[in-house]
């Protein structure tokens, strides 16, 4: 096992499953403070933490609290990160600032990752990525968790990159940096709230053993970073992506108009095809992570069995 790295504050729960080598499961908390609203945020949070457990893992939601990192959190902690009004988005660069002014901080994917890394978690669940922006060649707004990826030895289960990213684009960022993104049981690359995208995945595993066997199979050659897995939502819940195109669309261009931007910019699109959608978004956001969920668990169960 690795040694906790000592600045972080895991609960009970979670160090007696590392020291034991119990399965655990990472869980992000931008998701929940800056991705959904008060009170679905925290019941999905809630939800998904028992659906981690029913399969046989323990979860770890990560987030920043009075400036302390901290790996497992309580219900009332849980409720504060959603209901709190000064909980700040917290990617890796802000981290420093937010534990040296002694806030609450919600983790994106790149720096729920690193502290999953550094507590020494290999498994990881989220609901979508982040990624090269549409336009990015020229703005440069590329998430912290392409590059994230490229350095932390965790898999993370997403149901892929939204079509308000550059999808193409994403893709190709992480083929430079070396990052495997893995479709789970499907050839097409999946856009979160629907199943395809019109990309292919770049590769297909069929079974969560073989997901875990791709993990030790790089870590065990040195092989620096993550794994992307990508879990495309169940067709039942899906918003196929002519239907949440038309969408998307008038929630960048009212992005464009407000001149968004930087990190408020995902925040703000979540949001308002969430209102544009009359909440059918939110129902597909809660259903995907759900499914990434089951997922994970499976996954962190079957790596552990490696090790
Ligand atoms: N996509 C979602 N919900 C989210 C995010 C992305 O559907 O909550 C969050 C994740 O925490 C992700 C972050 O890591 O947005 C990316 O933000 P940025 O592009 O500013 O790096
Ligand atoms: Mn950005």
């Amino acid at each position: 096992m690795t040694t906790p790295h000592p600045a972080l504050r895991l609960s009970d729960e979670v160090r007696g499953a590392l020291a034991s080598g119990r399965p655990v499961v990472a869980l992000e908390s931008t998701i929940i403070s800056h991705g959904m609203p008060y009170p679905q945020n925290v019941e999905m949070a809630l939800e998904v933490e028992g659906i981690i457990r029913d399969g046989g893992a323990t979860p770890a939601t990560i987030a920043v609290l009075d400036g302390v990192p901290r790996i497992g959190l309580d219900r009332d902690e849980l409720e504060t990160l959603a209901s709190h009004p000064d909980v700040a988005k917290v990617s890796l660069r802000d981290l420093p600032h937010v534990i040296a002014r002694k806030g609450h901080g919600a983790t994106t994917v790149a720096s729920t990752m690193r502290l999953a890394a550094l507590a020494g978690i290999p498994v990881f669940v989220t609901g979508g990525l982040g990624g090269v922006h549409r336009g990015g060649e020229t703005s440069f707004d590329i998430s912290a968790d392409v590059t994230e990826l490229a350095t932390s030895n965790v898999a993370v289960v997403s149901a892929g990159v939204k079509s308000i990213l550059d999808i193409g684009l994403t893709l190709e960022a992480l083929e430079t940096a070396g990052v495997p993104v893995v479709a789970f049981g499907t050839d097409e690359y999946p856009s979160f709230y629907s199943r395809e995208s019109g990309h292919r995945a770049p590769m297909r595993v069929d079974t969560v053993e073989g997901l875990a066997e791709m993990m030790r199979a790089k870590w065990d050659l040195g092989l620096a970073g993550g794994i992307s897995v990508v879990n495309p939502v169940p067709a039942e819940d899906e918003i196929p992506a002519d239907e949440i195109g038309g969408l998307i669309e008038q929630a960048l261009a009212e992005c464009d108009e407000r001149g968004i931007h930087g990190k408020d910019i995902t925040p703000f699109l979540l949001g308002r095809i969430v209102e544009l959608s009359g909440g059918r978004s939110l129902e597909t956001n809660i259903a995907l992570v759900r499914n990434n969920a089951r997922l994970g668990a499976a996954l962190a169960v079957a790596y552990q069995r490696l090790t």
